[in-house]
């Protein structure tokens, strides 16, 4: 094994990036004054007055999500026009000045409450751009400020899974622009909920580099720590293909992150797994005139697959409307979302099959990829970096899905792998594949077959594989 090959298997998950990389599929709620205006960005200068959901039901929400198969809800709790869902004490630019439950709600309690009582995880989305607070722009005021809005997040809504951070950071009331203090945030977070993944602007979990749910072929954890430099990320999005090319800097968007060549020479890397985010319709806030644009079943089923399945994962938007309700049309697609994760990988035909492999470990055995528990697996001997595992059935199975799980404390190997099934007396080759990291689902047309060969074709060191399963 080559020293270089040895130093990217190294790098390995934090306790808080593996069980948020286990989330799988979350949610995202946009919801603020911009529901009631229109708008997509608020300009800080709404009145409190506008914003009235009449039948706000923070458990529809939480009911929905779970529906859509989804484990867990971030809420926008203070969006780019700075009016916070919660009853913060250091504004008036909030629900507590609004006609909403008389100035007496908290939909930042009422969604935390909802989505403990559906058994999912909470999560929070403060904008550091904030269009309506007089100091932002002046650094160390309004830093006070923001510091002060993550403590009454980050302490009184009970455990927060992630603290979503956007990039955008345009002007403030003033005209000025803030320079974040984002060291200083992230120790406040660390403090108070030190099992929250910082996202986006934060060094947890990384942006895919675009919002129309695209995924990468090969998404890589592993990746230069320059990537996660957080100046950079809210910079990227304005810098043009050529200028990036010239100043050979690595941007969110750039397609290979994590191969051997992108890394051979980097100084230092990091554990930074991929999170895709897109919403339900084109926009992030409800507008009436989208109701008939909500994606397809088969747009949102594609997108899960290959985030879910593509070593990423999946945060999906769903904006309730200015009743503070998901529209029936969202309410539908998710159901059928959920309905379709449910069925199709309910039955593991891997179960029934006779399972073999060419080379792997005493004890380690093909046997353990039947068992999804992230620590049974199998392994080959130290220096091989390729096996080919058998399945076999007494009668021909219908195969539509097959899912390669590697064990992320042994960090992501799989380089190359192929599928073959059994045809007409000869193994045919029907899915090329590159990395596998936490989920790979092989996406293929049915097939009706009675042996099917996974052969893992390359990776950087030996392999450490805990499940197959296929469906
Ligand atoms: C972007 C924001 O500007 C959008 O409004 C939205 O919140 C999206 C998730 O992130 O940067």
């Amino acid at each position: 094994m080559r020293e270089s090959d040895r130093r990217l298997v190294e790098i390995v998950p934090t306790m808080r990036q593996l069980k948020h990389q286990q989330m799988e599929f979350y949610g995202f709620i946009h919801f603020t004054v911009n529901t009631f205006t229109g708008k997509e960005w608020g300009e800080g200068t709404e009145s409190p007055e506008i914003f009235d959901p009449k039948c706000l039901d923070a458990g529809q929400w939480a009911r929905a999500a779970k529906d859509g198969g989804m484990r867990g809800l971030i809420l926008t709790c203070k969006h780019h026009d700075g009016f916070c869902l919660w009853p913060s004490r250091y504004t008036r630019h909030s629900v507590a000045y609004s006609p909403y439950k008389g100035g007496r709600g908290d939909i930042v309690k009422e969604l935390s409450d909802a989505c403990r009582e559906e058994g999912i995880a909470f999560g929070v989305y403060l904008s550091p751009w904030d269009r309506n607070h007089p100091a932002y722009g002046s650094g160390r005021e309004y830093d006070d400020y923001f510091v002060n809005q993550l403590e009454e997040l980050l302490t009184g809504y009970g455990d927060i899974f992630t603290v979503w951070f956007d990039g955008a950071c345009g002007e403030g009331a003033n005209g000025k622009r803030q320079v974040y203090d984002w060291k200083r945030y992230y120790e406040v977070i660390r403090r108070l909920q030190p099992l929250a993944c910082i996202s986006v602007c934060g060094p947890d979990v990384r942006w895919c580099g675009n919002e129309a749910g695209q995924t990468r072929p090969s998404e890589w954890s592993v990746v230069p720590a320059r990537t996660a430099d957080t100046e950079k990320i809210a910079a990227d999005s304005q810098q043009t293909d050529e200028e990036a090319f010239r100043s050979r800097r690595i941007r969110a968007q750039d397609m290979d992150l994590g191969s051997r060549e992108i890394l051979a020479g980097e100084e230092e890397l990091i554990w930074y797994p991929a999170e895709v985010n897109t919403s339900i319709r084109p926009g992030w806030f409800y507008h009436a005139s989208e109701d008939d644009k909500v994606k397809s079943l088969k747009e949102l089923v594609h997108i899960y697959e290959h985030s879910v399945g593509g070593n990423a994962t999946f945060l999906l938007n769903i904006p309730p409307d200015p009743n503070g309700l998901i529209h029936t049309a969202d309410l539908e697609r998710l159901h059928e979302l959920g309905e379709y994760i449910r069925n199709t990988y309910r039955r593991n035909l891997a179960d029934g099959a006779k399972i073999s492999c060419d080379s792997c470990m005493e004890g380690y055995g093909p046997e353990n990829l039947r068992i999804d528990d992230g620590d049974s697996c199998l392994r080959t001997a130290e220096g091989i970096t390729a096996c080919d595992i058998t399945l076999e059935w007494k009668e021909p199975v219908k195969v539509r899905r097959v899912v390669l799980k590697e064990n992320l404390n042994y960090s992501q190997r799989i380089e190359n792998f192929e599928i073959e099934v059994w045809q007409d007396g000869e193994f045919r080759s029907v899915y090329q594949g590159t990395v596998v990291g936490y989920q790979r689902i092989a996406v293929m047309e049915e097939l009706c077959t009675d042996r099917l060969r996974v052969r893992i074709l390359d990776a950087r060191v030996s392999l450490v594989i805990s499940f197959l399963g296929i469906y």
